[in-house]
This record gives structure tokens, sequence and C-alpha cells, in this order.
């Protein structure tokens, strides 16, 4: 199925957190989010979701550039080309733009949701998936005392969630994974998430981290620091999973050769989309790497692309893909996006395309500005 685009349509909503996120970088709470529209020659549209923030603190993309990127270098190379598939269009936004992977996997994951469409072929099938749920798990932002974070994980817990990841930070560490250990019991699936916040000379302090029995560490140490990864990980017990760090397959690669970590978050956002995400996939898997499929505080819109991709076999620990309740006070989709009381999200596959509605006057109603970009008219 070829897909041929006339028009994009770039758009910015803000949509208030039910509550505050607290990272180790920074803080999130009105999101401002990019949305594409992709219009192809047959007049079919898709959706999809940019996830780079307001600020630069998890990635050195943000909303500003992202749009900037889309509209001067790369929007540009996939108007009015045709492209054999959704996987042609990594390779011709790659070339000659280096990183701006976030804006890149906005319309390179748009074209997957538009190739599903014109395929009328449920998205997580177009991508090669075969769950039809996926296990879920909760992020929780860094709270103002180990109470408050226990009382927020116990809740996580009574509402199915299948795994519990606390955001940490030198300081926010120790006294909050044993008070929320020691409240889950044992056998829960707890792992934390550090978003680069350590330094190679902490590492006695992570060392302690291995006495709680933690599923993983996520991103301990600065993205770049796949070596340090490698020398804190033969110190620790404890797998290390590395997020920030793995932009591409090449770093994927290293992150193996090197022992870096044991697992891999994989966000379609970060690498630039769904050909990288599932070859980091597959790599992972050759090697016998567990993957998951981290969150970027989506909306309904790239919640969708993050379900599918999900579905792949390879997606074998519960994803950061929390339904629409936990982040909105009302999604920009139909349904909402829901977890099971045993911790799961429903893969749409009984419909095409993303698998659930946009609504549009909800979006309108949020859209604080718009820019079309349209293929050159034929002279
Ligand atoms: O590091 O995984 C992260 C949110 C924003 C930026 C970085 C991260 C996160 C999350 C949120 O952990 C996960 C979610 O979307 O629920
Ligand atoms: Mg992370």
């Amino acid at each position: 199925m070829t897909i041929r685009l006339q028009q994009i349509r770039l758009r910015e909503i803000r949509l208030p957190l039910v509550e505050p996120f607290v990272i180790s970088s920074g803080v999130m709470d009105v999101r401002r989010i990019l949305l594409v529209e992709l219009t192809d020659r047959t007049g079919t549209t898709g959706w999809s979701e940019c996830v780079a923030d307001a600020r630069p603190n998890y990635s050195p993309e943000t909303i500003d550039t992202a749009w900037w990127a889309l509209r001067e270098w790369l929007a540009p190379r996939l108007l009015d080309r045709t492209l054999d598939g959704p996987d042609a269009a990594a390779p011709l936004l790659d070339e000659g733009v280096r990183g701006h992977r976030m804006a890149k996997a906005a319309l390179e994951m748009g074209c997957w949701g538009l190739a599903a469409l014109l395929e009328e072929r449920p998205l997580a099938d177009v991508v090669g998936g075969i769950r039809d749920r996926v296990p879920t798990g909760i992020s929780l932002g860094i709270q103002e005392d180990p109470a408050r974070l226990v009382e927020k994980a116990r809740a996580a817990v009574e509402s199915g969630y299948r795994k519990v990841k606390l955001k940490i930070s030198p300081g926010s560490d120790l006294e909050y994974v044993a008070a929320v250990r020691e409240a889950l019991g044992p056998d829960r699936a707890l792992a934390v998430d550090a978003n680069a916040a350590y330094r190679p000379e902490d590492a006695d302090r992570l060392a302690r981290l291995d006495d709680f029995d933690l599923l993983m560490i996520e991103q301990p140490l600065a993205a770049g620091d796949l070596v340090r990864h490698a020398r804190l990980q033969e110190r620790l017990a404890t797998p290390l999973c590395l997020d920030e760090s793995i932009v591409d397959v090449a770093s994927a690669e290293d992150m193996l050769a090197l022992g870096s970590g044991r697992i891999i978050n994989v966000k379609p956002g970060r690498v630039g989309g769904f050909a990288v995400s599932r070859a980091i996939h597959d790599v992972a898997r050759a090697a016998g790497i567990p993957v998951w499929c981290g969150g970027m505080l989506e909306s309904g819109i790239g919640r969708a692309y993050n379900v599918a991709l999900a579905s792949l076999p390879g997606f074998e620990l519960p994803g950061d893909l929390s339904p629409s309740v936990r982040y909105w006070a009302r999604d920009i989709v139909r349904p909402e996006w829901t977890m099971s009381a045993d911790g799961f999200v429903t893969v749409p596959r009984e419909r095409p395309g993303l698998g659930v509605e946009i609504d549009l006057d909800r979006i309108d109603d949020l859209t604080v500005r718009t820019e079309t970009l349209a293929a050159r008219a034929a002279a």
C-alpha cells in the first residue's frame, strides 16, 4: 500500500495533567502536546503525537524545536513523495538530518497509522503485534515524603497495576524505596527510574538499592555513559534498564556488547519511530534481553501507538501504559483508554487504524496554534 502525503497539519494543544509529575530533572503539569494530522492524496487523515515536552529536561528536543524541524526540514521531504509503505519513511527523514528523533517519530508513526487506515487493518497488526492485551505498570513521580508515595503505590496495586515504578533522585531514594517495598511486600514487581540523576561516584549509594529486590533500576547515569553504566552493572545485582541512553539500534547493540544493562525501555518517540523501535526489539530479543514500552505522558493518540508497539512478542515486561484517567480529566480520544482490574490494556484489534476515535471537538477546544504544510501545487 503506497502512501503519498498531500498535507501535514501541526497543532499544539494544552492538556493539564490531573496531578503534576515530578522527575529528577523537572516537573510537568500542563502538557503542551504537538499533534500531527497527516492527509494523503485519497483524503484519508491519520493522527499522531510528538512526545517532546515544553522543556529539554528529558531530552534535548522540545515541542518548539520539533515544530521547527517538522516545518523546515522534515515535512517537506515527505510531502508529495510516494512511499512504498510506512517502512520507507524513516530513511527519508534521516537523510541529512541528525537527531530530532521525536520530531521524526511523529511523522514516521503517523505514516504507520495512516497505512493502517488505508489498509483497513488495526495498527497493532500492521506493526507485527501478536498480543490481545498488554500488561501495564504505573510510573509514580517523586513525592514530598515517603508516606505519600506509599499511599500512591498502595492505590496503584489495588487498581490492578502489574508493576510499580518510582521516580528517584539522590536524596529521594533509599528511604522512599524502603518504605514502598515494606508496604507492598516482597512479591510485587517494583522498579525505580532515576532519569540520569546520579554520577558514577554515587555507586555506593546505588548499590544499596540491591536490598530491595527491584525488578530494575532505570537510567541511573547520564545518557551517553554506556561504559560507566557497564561498570555500575558489574557492581550491582539489580538489572539496569536503559531509557535515555538508547536512541538507535547502534546504542542498543553497544549496550549489549558492553553489558551496560540487562533490560531496554523502548519509547518510539525517543528512537525516531516504529521502524527503529522494532529493530531494537529484534536485536534485544535475539540477545535474550527483555524490552518494555515506556511512556512520555502521552495523550490517547500517542498511547494508541504505544499499545500497538507493546503487542510485539518481545515486550514481555509491563509497560508504562496507564489508562487515560491516570493522566487526564478527559482524554482526546473515544473511548478513553482503560485498564482491567488485573492490570491489562486491551489492544484494539477489532478496529482499523489506531482503534480509537479522535475527539475533534475536544481537540479544537484545547488548540492554541496550528500550521498547515501542504505539497506544492502542481505547476
Ligand atoms: O523516564 O520514563 C521516563 C515521563 C516523562 C519523561 C520521562 C519518563 C516518564 C515516565 C512516565 O516515566 C511514564 C508514563 O507515561 O506513564
Ligand atoms: Mg525512564
